[in-house]
């Protein structure tokens, strides 16, 4: 993730209380900070017809509680007032579309790996965020295959969102940026294609749509979710399934899907060109319908939408 995006909101929300972003302090010694403890969600809100929207607000706040539940971290709060904590922060930025970071930390300094009993804090930064990629977004990126495996259910649990799951994203962000791309593609420890780094991937073959399953080590993204919605009602067929890496570069359209990364097209794969080498039609199709989802366009999908 760029620089940029950093959190500019002037307000916090701090166990209970929305302080100013300078007031939201840890020691330096901090549990999570040292082990990689925290868990996350990333959310965003869009600007529909009818005010700004959080988009699929109560399946993130269902993932969080899930990963905290996985990692007995008692947070102490309710879905509600965990959604409850998210709109409070969202509201007190004000109306702009932004990027949502709830953040559960085991906010103690002791360095024991004992979590039982310590204290648990919560948080809710509010950013902005343009496209994840860019302006590279409109052309489609370049991924690598990267030489990091996907960490699996037998190191890790994948279908946590846990910071320190993300030192594999990052080793293979960095490693894929260093060779000149733009973002890195895991494979699973078997080798099938898992998932970008903070992405999930979707292949396009013969006008049929297929991405991996539970079974390649995978978060299961709320935007694949979406997409996979979205294509059926479509009418196209989504298949999820394991996929050798071999199909990625004979696919006829590849991309990913996220909640930073949205739809974002890619084009090439360990340089080899998918297909002509510019964003498939289909994956077009599917920016589009995503995009009039997350802005209220489309009533079908204004379930997914919670008003702030
Ligand atoms: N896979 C991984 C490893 C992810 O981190 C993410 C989300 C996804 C898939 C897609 O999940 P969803 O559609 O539910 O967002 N990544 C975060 C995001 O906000 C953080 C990225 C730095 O997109």
């Amino acid at each position: 993730m760029n620089n940029e995006f950093t959190c500019m909101a002037s307000k916090v929300w701090y166990d209970g209380k929305l302080v100013d972003e300078s007031e939201a302090k840890v020691p330096i010694l901090n549990h999570s900070l040292q082990y990689g403890s925290g868990i996350f969600e990333g959310i965003r809100a869009y600007s529909t017809g009818s005010g700004l929207s959080v988009f699929r607000l109560s399946d993130h706040v269902r993932r969080f509680l899930n990963t905290a539940r996985i990692y007995r971290m008692n947070i102490g709060r309710t879905e509600d007032e965990i959604s409850g904590a998210i709109l409070d922060t969202v509201r007190a930025n004000g109306p702009e579309e932004c990027y949502i970071r709830p953040f559960a930390f085991f906010n103690s300094e002791s360095v024991s790996l004992v979590t039982d009993g310590m204290k648990v804090s919560l948080a809710v930064m509010t950013m902005k965020m343009g496209g994840y990629f860019q302006e590279k977004v409109e052309k489609g990126i370049r991924c690598k295959v990267s030489s990091w495996k996907r960490i699996n259910s037998s190191i890790l649990p994948v279908e946590a969102k846990a910071s320190g799951n993300y030192l594999n994203s990052i080793l293979g962000s960095m490693d894929a940026r260093t060779s000149g791309y733009d973002e890195a593609i895991f494979t699973s420890g078997e080798g099938y294609v898992a998932e970008g780094a903070g992405q999930n991937i979707f292949i396009v073959k013969n006008g049929e749509i297929v991405t991996p399953g539970a079974e390649s080590a995978i978060l299961m993204g709320i935007t694949r979710d979406s997409v996979i919605k979205i294509a059926r009602d479509r009418g196209f067929n989504v298949t999820e399934r394991l996929i050798l890496r071999d199909e990625v570069y004979s696919a006829d359209e590849v991309f990913f899907a996220g909640t930073a990364a949205e739809i974002t097209p890619i084009v090439s794969v360990d340089g080899i060109k998918i297909a002509d080498g510019k964003p498939g039609k289909i994956t077009r199709e599917i920016l589009g319908e995503y995009s009039s989802a997350v802005h209220g366009k489309n009533e079908k999908y204004r379930q997914w939408l919670y008003s702030v």
